[in-house]
């Protein structure tokens, strides 16, 4: 079932400001396990499969997984197949995961494979490093057995062509199809798990990676305390470490909410903060939920006691 709920997280903000003086492991009002929580729109079907894993008992992490690459998938001029190209017409892709361990893996500025996702996962698993990019990434996840394939549909070539023209380069808030899916989730074991996967900005440099594969930046997780994840524009995310920031800011006993509003209002001291969107999301140890965007349309979709649902974020700009 799916419910739109305008403004539910302001009045979750305005509840959790009024606990704001209560210590760490204070705030948490647990919500029933498993929860799981993504970016965008595009975070309904994405949460729908890894609902399904959940659901059964299965992992936080084996949920990110396959809950991010149905939205990998899907061809909507966003996250990975027919994802908007950079300026050269190059579809780069870049995405990481983190598990309950704290083990993680990375890949960036990868061509021509589907789900980065799980070469993200394979570098974790099979590798002694965290991150691999462009060829030597691409050459990975060969070996692992993904195929190449064209991930630049006509649909986004076409876009591409018509940006052309112009050729210039300035990122739209909210445009209308995102780039991103961060989800973190939590699983009836009480286990955190994350994963982040995107096209990356349209009409980038070649050779740009944002923050979205940067453990720490994109995605953090810490079992005893978080998740957090991040989108927008990736630049202003590295320069504060910020789903790091988030989850450090739960430990010393803020809220999700919390935190990921301190991130925000970290960033907007930021000098071109007025004219970029930057979005976070997080689930504290106990599945409570917050999130937070500078400027207002950013949303996100639950899935928690069998209801997946799109909530509306408050914003530091109005
Ligand atoms: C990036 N953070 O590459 C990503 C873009 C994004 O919705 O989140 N778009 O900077």
């Amino acid at each position: 079932m799916i419910i739109r709920r305008r403004n539910f997280l302001k009045q979750i903000s305005a509840g959790v400001t009024a606990v704001s003086a209560f210590t760490s492991q204070a705030w948490a009002k647990p919500t029933a396990k498993p929860i799981v929580v993504s970016t965008w729109e595009h975070g309904i079907n994405a949460n729908a499969e890894a609902w399904k894993i959940l659901d059964k008992g299965g992992s936080a992490l084996d949920a990110v997984e396959a809950g991010v690459r149905v939205t990998e998938a899907e061809d909507n001029l966003s996250v990975g197949y027919g994802g908007l190209p950079d300026r050269d017409g190059n579809v780069t892709l870049d995405a990481c995961i983190m598990d309950e361990n704290g083990d993680c893996g990375s890949v960036a500025f990868l061509e021509g494979i589907k789900h980065p996702i799980s070469v993200a996962r394979m570098v974790m698993e099979k590798t002694p490093h965290v991150m691999m990019v462009g060829q030597g990434a691409l050459q990975f996840a060969l070996d692992q057995g993904f195929k190449q394939e064209n991930l630049l549909t006509e649909r986004a070539e076409k876009a591409w062509q018509e940006w052309l023209k112009e050729a210039e380069y300035k990122p739209i808030i909210n445009v209308e199809n995102h780039d991103t899916i961060g989800m973190v989730a939590l699983d009836a074991q009480g286990n955190l798990s994350g994963a982040c996967t995107t096209s990356g900005l349209a009409y980038k440099m070649h050779g740009r990676v944002g923050d979205s594969p940067i453990i720490g930046a994109g995605l953090f997780v810490d079992n005893e305390v978080g998740a957090a994840t991040a989108t927008g524009m990736g630049e202003a995310v590295i320069k504060v470490c910020g789903a790091h920031l988030i989850v450090e800011l739960m430990r010393q006993g803020n809220s999700p909410q919390q935190a990921c509003e301190k991130a925000v209002r970290r960033i907007s001291q930021q000098k071109n903060a007025k004219d970029i969107q930057i979005g976070f999301l997080a689930i504290s140890k106990q599945g409570e939920v917050g999130a937070y965007s500078l400027q207002p349309g950013f949303n996100f979709a639950q899935y928690a006691q069998g209801t997946n649902q799109m909530k509306d974020v408050g914003s530091f700009y109005s």
